[in-house]
């Protein structure tokens, strides 16, 4: 009985680090040939996205709601905003606004 409720224990420690590790883990999107890849992402609330210039051309990451917006990002800039409200957000490069991409955060 003691030893099950220890292993219960155990596993639900594990996955509660195992949930807090993925909202913890930078996700990373692509700013290459006039697109961002991937496209649309899911995270965790919390969780911190990273977009990287791989262009030779200068992009910007602006959301559509006008809840952040990044500077002219250079080749091999980077630009970084964590999310904390659960929702859609999409976003567009305000250099070129065909670039588009969205945002979906939701609990796991
Ligand atoms: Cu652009």
């Amino acid at each position: 009985m003691g030893r099950i409720f220890i292993s219960a224990l155990g596993a639900a420690m594990v996955l509660a680090h195992w949930q807090s590790s993925l909202a913890a883990e930078p996700v990373t999107v692509d700013i290459a040939k006039f697109a961002f890849t991937p496209k649309e992402i899911t995270v965790a609330p919390g969780t911190t996205v990273v977009w990287i210039n791989h262009d030779e051309t200068p992009h910007t990451v602006a959301a559509s709601d006008h809840g952040f917006v990044s500077k002219a990002l250079d080749t091999d800039d980077r630009y970084e905003h964590t999310f904390t409200d659960e929702g859609d957000v999409a976003y567009f490069c305000t250099v070129h606004p065909f670039m588009t991409g969205v945002v979906h955060v939701r609990k796991p």
